[in-house]
């Protein structure tokens, strides 16, 4: 196995009862009671449930009447789609500041790659915790927290215990972890799948361990995936979904610069390097990243299609005012463009 890829701390972050939640924020009287979110006609289904409402047997998905049938006195709010993705914005904005690479899963849910980022926390399990805090602080809604060396480990993690909760899996207890876990918990395993595997006697992750390869031909591509899942092992990055449309160069430094000329210096000195990974592809803005000893970080951005010394000077002075105070970590950004060039120039 890559020891280095499994030294990743990752952390993945999953809204509680997600609309739900966002419907108690906004009316605090059905906290405490037993509530879903979604249509209440005879053939509408619901999104979601609040906990309380969880405890009657109330599911996500279930048919309303059914939900109704298990408790009467279910509240039903209709579904705000608006309201929840302004939500779901504000907490992954607060998310997105607080790691090396971000990625957003769905409305509420997210992977955060925080292998340098977890430093000054101690360990990642108390960053994600202060994560916890912070959104819940700012936005008012709870969210469950995973942390583990890579993004199967880390959502079977924040799964692991609903709501508010915090589960951290070090690589030493991930065999402890997997072994008795059920097939139908992995990712990909649907209700389908999960019924076939207990027709072959597999229920549990460990029950795969002494399976000869062949044994899951009839998963096709899925095979090595439940293999790998089995063990924990999963490679894929944390990596934005959008399409790269930005080239970038980073340096950390082991000592802070503390003078604007330092790192103005310092952020110059990687314009070689930012083009020759550019490859003459034509690029319209130029941005400038700075990591402050307090680890907040800013970029400023400006039209550019040509970098000089001048212009990467004048938005490291412009980004330092932000802060001023000693810096980490320098970057510089050229964001493509993909029509013709276009004229320049700020400075
Ligand atoms: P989930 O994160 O799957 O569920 P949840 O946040 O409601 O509850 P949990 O505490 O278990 O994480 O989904 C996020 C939101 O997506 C959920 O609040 C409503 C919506 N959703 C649907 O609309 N239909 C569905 O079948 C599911 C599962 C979710
Ligand atoms: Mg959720």
């Amino acid at each position: 196995m890559d020891s280095s890829i499994d030294q990743r701390k990752i952390i993945h972050i999953d809204c509680d009862c997600f609309f739900a939640s966002v419907e108690q924020l906004d009316d605090p009287s059905l906290i405490g009671q037993p509530m879903a979110v979604g249509g209440d006609s005879a053939r509408s289904v619901l999104t979601t449930a609040n906990y309380a409402a969880r405890a009657y047997g109330v599911r996500s998905a279930m048919p309303t009447w059914q939900a109704r049938e298990k408790c009467p006195q279910l509240i039903i709010r209709p579904v705000r789609m608006q309201r929840y993705q302004e939500v779901s914005q504000a907490i992954m904005t607060i998310l997105r500041q607080h790691c090396d690479a971000f990625e957003q899963v769905s409305v509420d849910e997210a992977y955060l790659d925080v292998s340098d980022y977890y430093r000054p926390y101690q360990s990642a399990q108390a960053l994600a915790q202060h994560l916890q805090q912070v959104v819940e602080q700012a936005v008012g809604v709870t969210v469950s927290a995973g942390v583990s060396y890579n993004k199967l480990m880390a959502k079977l993690a924040s799964d692991w215990r609903k709501p508010g909760g915090l589960t951290t899996i070090a690589p030493s207890k991930a065999t402890e972890f997997l072994a008795t876990l059920a097939l139908s918990k992995l990712p990909g395993v649907g209700p389908k799948t999960a019924k076939r595997l207990a027709e072959q006697s597999l229920h549990q992750c460990q029950d795969l361990w002494p399976l000869a390869p062949e044994a899951l031909t009839q998963y096709g591509s899925f095979r090595q995936r439940l293999l790998d899942m089995s063990v924990g092992i999963d490679h894929r990055p944390v990596s934005s979904n959008r399409q790269r449309k930005s080239v970038g160069i980073e340096r950390t430094f082991s000592r802070d610069l503390a003078t604007l000329s330092e790192i103005s210096q310092a952020t110059v000195a990687l314009i070689p390097a930012g083009l020759a990974r550019l490859k003459q592809r034509p690029y319209q803005r130029l941005s400038v990243k700075l990591k402050f000893n307090d680890f907040r970080q800013t970029t400023v951005t400006t039209r550019c299609t040509q970098v000089t010394d001048k212009v990467v000077q004048a938005l490291v002075a412009q980004a330092w005012q932000r802060g001023q105070r000693p810096v980490r970590l320098v970057g510089l950004q050229f964001l493509l463009g993909d029509g013709p060039q276009q004229l320049p120039l700020d400075f």
